[in-house]
């Protein structure tokens, strides 16, 4: 009887430290405070068992995934590869025919992305990082046609490229249509103590998000006064991860400082603050600057982290396997190692799950045509997952 009493109390234990864990770590910067109730550490929600199969193993740090309508899968890869990964878990070839990428440090071929109309147009955009003649790199953007036969990229050609900075760091980068015919790219700071004063200034694309029109490249930003015209919104430091949210806007994702890791929902024209203004402190213990967390002319995270999950992609459940999730937040974790869930309430956090611990770097998440959740974990061996319930 004792026995029992001790395993059930055991039992009961380990239920409640895996509901809690994440919420008990220590921050980094326990002096700062939330701007609003839930803004950080919303209550921790119970990590149910998921299954999880690995449908390709041994992509070489894949970064990014798109679906196409046949149910097969695009996947980069950031060496430079782009691979397709049929729906029987066959795992393509390199496929050819994009620009040349850089590989240097965090470069390398980033997000892949297709438009609702693929089945007519076989259309396909990519985001990777290119070094100029000057030897500087940027976050660029290209776009071109997967060839019938799944062979081959056609006519591919950069549309877009980021303001270059000698730098190989914090490249952002992902694509996100929205409902208006806009193509909204994330950016980053390029990394440095010189290049992140960059993100306050509207003449570079450094730490920005912008918009551009799909087939051209021409911009559809915010229309601010004075601003290179493709920005929407400015102050962000590496931005991984963003997606359309049910009514239509754009959410974002950046990796912020030791214990500053934010989700927004970027307003056109506004300044989310980096590196004037943000939570988390230097990697060393010191401030950011003056330290400030809030800042009248600048906006506050919808919700951060401290400490940090390192966030990849995320995306918006919209599905039919996990019919509870719908419209919930579903965040790659690269330091959290899990895929981390947020549910959502008049777009305020109401609470914060993690799923799958210690899965590994969870680069990107998609959701699948039936509901099934797709995981890419950012290794040397890395794998695509596909978590279809418990
Ligand atoms: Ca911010």
């Amino acid at each position: 009887m004792r026995y029992l009493t001790a395993f059930a109390a055991t039992i009961l234990f380990a239920g409640c430290a895996l509901a809690q864990n994440f919420n008990d770590r220590p921050p980094n910067a326990p002096n700062q405070t939330p701007a609003f109730e839930n803004q950080t550490r919303a209550p921790a929600l119970r990590a149910l068992r998921l299954r999880r199969e690995a449908v390709v193993e041994g992509l070489e740090h894949p970064w990014g995934m798109a679906q196409l309508p046949d149910g097969s899968w695009l996947v980069t890869e950031r060496p430079g590869r782009l691979r397709m990964v049929s729906p029987d878990g066959t795992l393509s070839d390199p496929i050819p025919g994009l620009p040349e990428v850089d590989t240097e440090s965090q470069g390398g071929l980033l997000d892949v992305a297709v438009a609702d109309d693929f089945a007519q147009t076989r259309r396909v955009w990519v985001t990777y990082a290119e070094r100029t003649p000057e030897n500087f790199t940027s976050t660029s953007v290209a776009s071109g046609i997967l060839s019938r036969d799944g062979a081959r990229i056609e006519d591919a050609r950069r549309i877009w490229q980021q303001t270059p900075w000698p730098a190989a760091a914090h490249y952002g980068s992902r694509l996100v249509f929205d409902n208006d015919g806009g193509l909204f790219v994330t950016t980053g700071d390029r990394g440095g103590l010189d290049s992140r004063h960059e993100a306050q200034k509207l003449n570079t694309t450094v730490g920005k998000v912008v918009r551009i029109d799909p087939m051209t490249g021409e911009p559809m930003g915010a229309g601010i006064e004075g601003a290179m015209p493709e920005i929407w919104s400015w102050g962000h430091r590496n931005m991984q991860g963003a997606a359309l949210s049910p009514d239509g806007h754009l959410w974002t994702i950046e990796h912020g400082p030791a214990g500053g890791d934010e989700l927004n929902r970027p307003e056109p024209g506004k300044n989310y603050g980096w590196p004037d203004v943000t939570y988390g402190e230097e990697y060393d213990g010191n401030p950011i600057l003056e330290g400030l967390t809030q800042k009248e002319g600048t906006e506050q995270p919808v919700y951060y982290w401290d400490p940090v999950i390192a966030p990849g992609g995320m995306v918006f459940y919209d599905g039919a396997m996990f019919p509870d999730w719908q419209g919930d937040l579903l965040i790659g974790g690269l330091q959290s190692s899990s895929l981390v869930r947020l549910e959502l309430e008049e777009n305020r956090v109401t609470g914060e799950a993690r799923h799958l611990q210690n899965i590994g770097r969870v680069r990107d998440v998609d959701v699948a045509q039936d509901g099934a959740i797709m995981l890419l974990t950012d290794e040397q061996n890395g794998t695509l997952f596909r978590v279809t319930g418990r």
